[in-house]
């Protein structure tokens, strides 16, 4: 950490004693929630990934050998370990072994490169690195060798599947099996970090979200309670597995503490997820957007059993009214919008919302906890009804990144208000809309780009003068990238930028959509480059 800055900040005082009063946080650790349930039902099915599955008393036993196996490799309470895995059941018994220690698990995506991960191990100073052998056709091996000859902080690679008798890589399998003396150590505080969640970002590199034991547990039990989960829940992890959707709102903690089962999707292929709903006689999951009208012609084409289905949640970017229209009658299940952030706040439409409301608002906050301010460009609030940026406090909200005053101070309030970048419009019910955005950044699906991280990459490249990145409306991922580029020379092309960017170890879904270059930059008066006039130069782009 920078000088004698503390690595985040907590919430005041008096929130905190409010949050506990009013119930929101107790005491509950995460790394408690699959022994709680294994005591009250050993038997019940915990965990599907493939042909693989674990009954509650099974898990238990495996994320006790692999806590062992961990604490014998060396890690303890606070040591911060990037998790970089598809979703695998050993995601969970990894994630639920570093709880138990207090370590801190780190969630990388697995599209991320060399450029997001050194980056997240740099900040984090973490000492261990869990990645899958290969994953997508990339040898994540490599480039884990890579990121410990960089950074000496990292020294343990643990590796799911192949170690390839490499000898500087930990066979995660080896770790299933430790029958080792238990862990000694002092168990984690309630109040610590649990976990580092990555934002979405707006301002050059990703920024790290600190989560504790209680404002997380809080966060998948008021979400799972909302959903009605219990014992007899089958949840299905469609999207990836570290994401703040799939992880806890509810999912896979929101399922875990009621009792019921979680079953993994390999891929988010709508064939894939559908035969598993079928199978396991799925109750809920979760998409985003760009994936509906593609279940919805998989079921109508080869018309599988989805009658368990109670609830599909859509969330992560804009879902168009017209296609939440068609979920009900089409797939024979409830729809559920979900608006939610990693740095906090939920909104979920309920159960028991009129239609009209479930098709056309993005949900409201989960606790009564949560308070919601929307302002105009002066942070003067606007009446209900009036679009303004959402802003945001509570008891699962965060009050400033890790590592970070800098940003901190720019994305929140004086008085502890994080600035959600986003534009809604409140209903007198508390339902909110999502209607625009004011952070630099662009959603491609729910996939997050931050034009500033992807601009400094492409003034990078030695033809690019100028650059500019911009949301593109797209009929079916929202929005698509477009790179602006002032170049000296004869203008490379989109294929030319993503090569540049994968040299640079970026990861592929940031590579801009479409290329165009332009003789000058349309300017602002005050010489900013105006992104408002490019954006309208997408709309009539040839594709
Ligand atoms: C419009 N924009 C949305 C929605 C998120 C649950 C669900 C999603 C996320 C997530 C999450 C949206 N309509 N329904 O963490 O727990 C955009 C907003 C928001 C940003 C947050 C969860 N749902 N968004 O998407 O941290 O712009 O979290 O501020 O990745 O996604 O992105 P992220």
């Amino acid at each position: 950490a920078p000088g004698d800055a503390p690595d985040w900040q907590g919430w005041p005082p008096e929130a905190a004693s409010r949050y506990r009063d009013a119930g929101y946080w107790t005491d509950e650790l995460l790394g408690d929630i699959v022994r709680r349930q294994a005591a009250a039902r050993p038997e019940a099915t915990a965990l599907v990934d493939g042909e693989r599955r674990w009954s509650y008393a099974a898990l238990e036993r495996e994320i006790a050998a692999v806590t062992r196996a961990l604490h014998g490799l060396g890690l303890r309470r606070g040591d911060r370990v990037i998790v970089q895995l598809p979703n695998v059941a050993e995601f969970v018994l990894a994630w639920f072994a570093l709880q138990r220690l207090g370590a801190v698990p780190v969630h990388a995506m697995p599209a991320h490169r060399r450029s997001e991960i050194d980056h997240l191990a740099r900040v984090t100073g973490a000492v261990a690195y869990v990645v899958p052998d290969r994953h997508a056709r990339f040898d994540h091996r490599s480039l884990a060798v890579e990121i410990r000859e960089a950074r000496n902080a990292v020294r343990r690679v643990i590796v799911v599947g192949d170690a390839g008798g490499h000898p500087d890589l930990v066979p995660f399998e080896a770790l299933r099996q430790d029958d080792g003396p238990p862990p000694g150590g002092e168990p984690p505080d309630p109040g610590d970090l649990a976990l580092l969640l990555l934002s979405g970002g707006t301002t050059g590199t990703p920024k790290l979200i600190p989560r504790t034991h209680r404002d997380y547990a809080y966060n998948a039990r008021a979400a799972a309670e909302i959903c009605r989960l219990g014992p007899e829940t089958v949840y299905l992890a469609v999207l990836p597995i570290a994401f703040n959707f799939t992880m806890s709102c509810p999912g896979i903690l929101g399922t875990l503490r009621a009792g019921g089962t979680v079953v993994l999707a390999p891929n988010p292929s709508p064939a894939t997820a559908l035969r598993l709903i079928e199978r396991e006689r799925v109750t809920l999951t979760a998409v985003n957007p760009p994936l509906v009208p593609h279940w919805l012609a998989e079921a109508e084409e080869t018309r599988p059993d989805l009658t368990s289905l109670r609830v599909l949640q859509v969330g992560a970017a804009r879902l168009p009214d017209e296609w939440a229209r068609r979920i009900g009658p089409e797939l024979g299940c409830r729809l559920q919008q979900v608006f939610g952030m990693a740095e906090g706040l939920l909104n979920l439409t309920r159960l028991d919302d009129a239609e009209e409301i479930v098709c056309t608002t993005q949900g409201r906050p989960i606790s009564p906890g949560d308070e919601v301010r929307v302002t105009d460009e002066d942070g003067r609030p606007v009446p209900d009804g009036a679009a303004g940026e959402l802003l945001t406090r509570g008891p699962y909200t965060l009050n400033g990144y890790y590592r970070a005053p800098r940003h901190t101070r720019a994305h929140f309030t004086e008085d502890g208000y994080y600035r959600t970048g986003d534009l809604v419009r409140r209903l007198p019910s508390g339902h909110l809309r999502v209607v625009g955005r004011v952070k630099d950044q662009i959603n491609r699906g729910g996939e997050k780009i931050d034009a500033t991280e992807v601009e400094e990459h492409l003034l990078a490249h030695p033809a690019v003068a100028s650059a500019a990145l911009v949301a593109a409306p797209d009929g079916e991922l929202g929005e698509r990238t477009v790179a602006f580029l002032v170049c000296a020379g004869p203008p490379p092309s989109a294929r030319d930028i993503a090569a540049f960017l994968r040299e640079r170890g970026v990861a592929a879904y940031k590579a801009p959509d479409r290329v165009r270059s332009l003789r000058e930059m349309p300017l602002t008066p005050v010489g900013k480059i105006d992104k408002r006039a490019l954006r309208a130069l997408t709309h009539h782009a040839a594709p």
